[in-house]
């Protein structure tokens, strides 16, 4: 056990660009088969890019972890180039910090990717014991990380810049892989019991996420990935199981999915539309947009440098009839809630 806790304090490898307080850590200690080695370095750029993604949308504080005496915990995942299970006694974390395991090896059948985890925990002091009762509730999940294992065998594209899309024919996308999987260890599995509790009749039923599909979320049979064809607001989930060929990044159901688990998420940056209005007979303005999620604030302004005055209060509607008066010659549609 000293010798493994030796091997990892020493080959910790932090990433850079904090975006929030979030830290997703890589760790290659048991990346053996060299996947991740340094003239690769795209594969492990491409990895931090998947998640710098979550980095910058969940805004959770983490207590530290800092075992000690009788406080103690175990953490155990399937090495990750190898698949025998690795035990990992009394690991520290930093405030706020999951920390994920990686390497490949050659998965069995057409599996791109595979990621595990299981926490044992035991509490001598009460602060240790409400940590980690709150942190692995059946309200709330906190990742503690985990290891993922990708397929060697797998032609994958490497996108350093995800924010653009090229081609790759006869490729699988690694960013959307590791997305994927970064989601599974984040909790959305059925056996982290905060995703099982919302999960009803083969639905997943949280609030935030049933709120913006519309409806119960259907999940596929295994009760881990979001059903097959499942599509939000024009956005594919990147927790469908099949990813063959295609760029699926964290939609925004996915991201709700999260919320619905403990997660605080931060809604993406407002979205301004400017609306045409359609002058009625009697006089009035018909104003109507259609996508984004809501609620949406209608704002109106004289002049173009006359700043944008609240109209009304907030609406979950797409439409809405207004006074056609000097006071407003343009309108607007701000999207207040989740938007893709
Ligand atoms: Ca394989
Ligand atoms: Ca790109
Ligand atoms: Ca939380
Ligand atoms: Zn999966």
């Amino acid at each position: 056990m000293v010798r493994i806790l030796q091997v990892i304090f020493a080959v910790v490898l932090l990433h850079g660009s904090a975006r929030g307080s979030l830290q997703i850590e890589f760790d290659y200690t048991y990346d053996t088969a060299n996947f991740f080695s340094a003239e690769h370095s795209d594969r492990r750029i491409t990895l931090e890019r998947a998640a710098e993604l979550f980095e910058s949308r969940i805004l959770d504080d983490f207590a530290a972890i800092n075992p000690a005496g009788g406080d103690t915990w175990t953490l155990s995942f399937p090495h990750p180039s190898t698949g025998e299970i690795v035990f990992l006694q009394d690991l520290s974390l930093p405030k706020s910090t999951i920390r994920i395991f990686v390497g490949a090896r050659d998965l069995p059948g057409n599996v791109l990717g595979y990621s595990e985890f299981n926490y044992s925990w035991s509490a001598a002091t009460s602060g240790f014991f409400n940590m980690f009762s709150a942190r692995t509730s059946t309200t709330n999940f906190d990742s503690l990380g985990g290891s993922i294992s990708f397929d060697t065998n797998t032609p994958f594209y490497f996108d350093e810049d995800p924010s653009t899309l090229e081609p790759f024919f006869g490729q699988n996308d690694f960013y959307s892989l590791a997305v994927h999987e970064i989601g599974h260890l984040l909790g959305i599995s059925a056996s982290v019991s905060a995703f099982h509790a919302a999960t009803k009749s083969g639905e997943f039923v949280g609030a935030a996420a049933s709120t913006f599909f519309g409806g119960p979320v259907p999940l596929a049979p295994d009760l881990t990935h979001v059903k097959q064809g499942t599509v939000s607001h024009g956005q594919e989930s990147a927790m469908m199981l099949a990813n063959q060929g295609v760029r699926r990044t964290f939609s925004e159901l996915d991201f709700a999915i999260l919320q619905d688990i403990g997660y605080e998420i931060k809604l993406p940056e407002p979205v301004f539309r400017l609306l045409v209005p359609v002058p009625q007979p009697d006089g009035k303005l018909v104003l109507s947009w259609t996508g984004g999620g809501g609620p949406f604030q209608i704002q109106s302004r004289a002049s173009m440098l006359a700043p944008w005055m609240n109209l009304g209060t907030s609406t979950s509607d797409r439409n809405s009839i207004v006074d056609a008066t000097a006071a407003h010659a343009f309108f607007r549609v701000v999207d207040l809630g989740r938007h893709p």
